[in-house]
């Protein structure tokens, strides 16, 4: 018998239930010929069908253009007034694009003659590079039509699984059966995404080959920050191929947004922003209902959002959750009471900048005891799942390790996870590194202090921030659970808030009252001696901290001569106190895959078709290096305007897989912004720690029609109606 394998009478045993189990579900013949005809039914079969009427409406849906694209011939105007703070590595790295000017797509009747015909016949590849984000399918759809429009002998091809597809030359020809069958349809399902860089001379070379086989005059990535940095790089590389390249603003992180030198807004927001949020936002009114039903839950719920908090705060703007962490407001405190007393002390406190994980546990701690205090046992907290980033001590973990892992894979021939497989293994090489430091003397980014401090973190912590980095180097936030170790924390405080007798749950005036009475005690004589506030008007009552256990509501009690040594604590009065014990329990949530999916709003179906549409402008008009883009987002439809933005003057230097590399730069949550004070403003109404309503919003289900829908995400409506101001 071979070891390890169960083949044992048991084993059989199990195995035969399983085949009786079975015998039961695969029906016999008799009932499967009956289930055949029940399946032929006609309504029975439109009833199965995966056509509905929602699908086939969403698919009919056609986006409105831009004015421009309604002109049969755009061309372009480049728009000087736009200029950008370049920096000198991106001069030297990418000097055929650098000085490319912002492009205005300007409307009018054909050209006559041109030496370049603007209708000629063109070859296209597209890639997503990614994540998925809602409206991918209508940029292809919009640039689809453009070309066939203009000239119906173009063709555009799909790169399978993302840049992988055209390293591998592993591409469709996309066709308008294919193009009708996912407008307006989220995910990227029709040509798949993947997350490969084209990062080295030899992949460089690999994309060169491929665009040639396909004869390609333009290749359009349509990405993230790292993508479309990917696509200025390509776009130098292949200049003198005479291949264009065009970037899309994509992500549902919300973190590519683009100024220019004196601040004027060129792209308010990536594509896919407003579906997720408003996902994540449906989902999560629907738990404000649960927990303001059932009264027993806090539904603990981490948004995406890789870095950048844009999504957590849409959310709140969209439900008013009663908690909401936002990580760049995290990263911008500063303990005023820590600076000022180290101050004295003659030194500097450098952890007085920045929050710890301890200090936002306690914040959290501070809402839950708030809203207890008023009778609120319950409630919902939204935090960002990049949120560890912003927090000041794991901010160094992460990027120690990076570069941890970074340098081994680049001195080694396999690489850091596959040759330490275990957790054990992990930490043991990290220990050895501390070691030989110590030993050494010599410097290490991996100490025994950064080591002793590593080893107190939860397992699965460790796990998670030792977890492998994506392809371009970056921290997988969501392989970590944030939810986790943050309510960890403001679990074991809220156990200590309890002992200090703290935190309770507030009884309401009345039913203390008739509770009393029922039993016929009398309120006035034990109120004064059991709640701390029993003579204000307050219509919660908070038990005295120092009733923490039966056995000191009874010390207490007899010290207030309410009963004696040997009278028992009445039930009615035992049960009142039981009633202010908190039960704190959580339900965690998260918020990401889903929502990345999500069928478009109106906004993302209608963004998403005319960054198509522009694409194809910036073909036509001879650009490359540049990124389609759509200006005033943020106002009303009528006032869109479709442009190019150069790619390669918004770079700058960042620190990737431990190296400084030139990368677009990603916006993070501006804490000086109209839409975050308004939200800062508003918290406290919407912590609603006071008897009555909570302040929940419903902003309902997801539409394409926006007939019912915000036309726009929120955040852009008030840091608009903040700047207009
Ligand atoms: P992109 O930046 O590629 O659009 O992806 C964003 C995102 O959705 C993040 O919000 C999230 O952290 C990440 O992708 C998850 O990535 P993965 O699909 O690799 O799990």
């Amino acid at each position: 018998m071979f070891s390890g394998i169960d083949t044992g009478p048991e084993y059989a045993l199990k195995w035969f239930s399983l085949e009786a189990a079975w015998g039961k579900i695969n029906m016999s013949d008799e009932n499967a010929s009956l289930t055949d005809s029940f399946l032929k039914h006609p309504e029975v079969k439109k009833a199965t069908d995966c056509i509905n009427s929602a699908l086939t409406e969403r698919l009919e849906f056609v986006p409105p253009l831009c004015k421009v694209f309604e002109s049969s011939y755009t061309r372009l105007k480049a728009k000087p007034e736009h200029i950008f703070q370049i920096h000198p590595s991106a001069r030297e790295k990418l000097p055929d694009i650098i000085n490319n000017p912002v492009q205005g797509i300007k409307g009018g009747p054909e050209p006559t003659d041109s030496e370049k015909p603007w209708n000629r016949r063109l070859n296209v590849g597209i890639v997503f590079s990614g994540g998925p984000a809602p409206g991918g399918h209508n940029v292809i759809a919009g640039l689809f039509d453009a070309l066939g429009k203009t000239n119906p002998d173009s063709r555009l091809f799909g790169f399978l699984l993302g840049p992988e597809g055209i390293l591998e030359n592993n591409c469709i020809e996309i066709s308008r059966e294919k193009v009708n069958a996912f407008r307006n349809l989220g995910g990227f399902t029709m040509i798949g995404t993947g997350r490969t860089k084209i990062d080295t001379p030899e992949k460089m070379q690999r994309a060169r080959k491929t665009c040639r086989s396909l004869n390609l005059d333009a290749l359009i990535i349509v990405g993230g920050d790292d993508s479309n940095t990917n696509a200025a790089f390509l776009a130098q590389e292949l200049y003198n191929d005479g291949i264009q390249v065009i970037g899309v603003p994509k992500t549902i992180d919300g973190d590519i947004q683009v100024r220019d030198k004196n601040n004027e807004l060129l792209c308010a927001v990536s594509f896919g922003f407003h579906t997720a949020a408003r996902a994540f936002s449906h989902n999560i009114s629907n738990l404000c209902a649960d927990c303001s039903s059932d009264v027993k839950y806090w539904h603990v719920c981490k948004v995406m959002g890789r870095v950048a908090s844009h999504l957590a705060l849409e959310t709140a703007l969209q439900v008013h959750p009663n908690i909401t962490l936002i990580g760049e407001e995290i990263a911008d405190f500063i303990d005023e009471e820590r600076i000022n007393k180290a101050e004295q002390q003659g030194s500097v406190d450098y952890t007085a900048y920045g929050m710890t994980l301890r200090h936002v546990s306690r914040l959290i701690c501070d809402g839950i005891v708030r809203r207890a205090a008023a009778g609120k046992n319950y409630g919902v907290i939204v935090m960002p799942e990049g949120l560890l980033e912003f927090i000041n001590e794991i901010q160094v973990f992460i990027i120690k390790l990076n570069t941890i892992i970074a340098d081994y894979n680049e001195t080694h021939d396999t690489d850091f996870h596959s040759n330490f497989p275990t957790l054990d293994e992990k930490l043991d090489y990290l220990r050895r590194m501390a070691r030989m430091a110590r030993e050494n003397h010599t410097f290490s980014v991996w100490n025994t202090r950064d080591d002793d401090l590593f080893n107190v973190l939860p397992p699965f912590f460790q796990e998670g921030l030792l977890t492998e980095r994506d392809s371009h180097g970056n921290f997988q936030f969501s392989q970590v659970e944030t939810d986790k170790v943050i309510m960890g924390l403001v679990k074991d405080y809220l156990k200590i808030l309890e002992e200090r007798g703290t935190y309770k749950v507030g009884i309401e005036r009345k039913w203390y009252l008739r509770t009393m009475e029922n039993s016929g005690l009398d309120p006035e004589i034990y109120g004064p001696a059991l709640f701390k506030n029993f003579n204000s008007d307050e219509p919660f009552l908070l038990v005295n901290e120092s009733v923490v256990s039966v056995k000191t509501l009874k010390q207490t009690l007899v010290k207030e001569g309410v009963i004696d040594n040997e009278d028992d604590v009445p039930g009615a009065v035992e049960k009142i106190y039981k009633a202010s014990v908190p039960k704190f329990k959580t339900q965690n949530h998260f918020y990401g895959y889903d929502g990345r999916g999500n069928d478009p709003t109106w906004f993302d179906c209608t963004y998403t078709y005319n960054l198509g549409r522009t694409v194809f402008s910036l073909i036509a008009g001879g650009s490359t290096g540049q990124m389609a883009a759509i200006k005033n987002l943020e106002k009303t439809f009528e006032q869109w305007e479709p442009i190019g933005i150069p790619i390669a003057p918004l770079m700058h230097l960042e620190e990737r897989k431990g190296k400084l590399s030139l990368v677009l730069e990603k916006a993070l949550v501006d804490i000086e912004s109209p839409a975050f004070r308004v939200f800062s403003a508003m918290r406290g109404q919407w912590l609603a720690a006071h008897p009555g309503r909570d302040h929940y919003r419903r902003p309902g289900p997801i539409r394409y029609s926006g007939q019912s829908e915000d036309a726009r995400p929120i955040t852009l409506v008030l840091n608009e109606l903040g700047r207009a101001e």
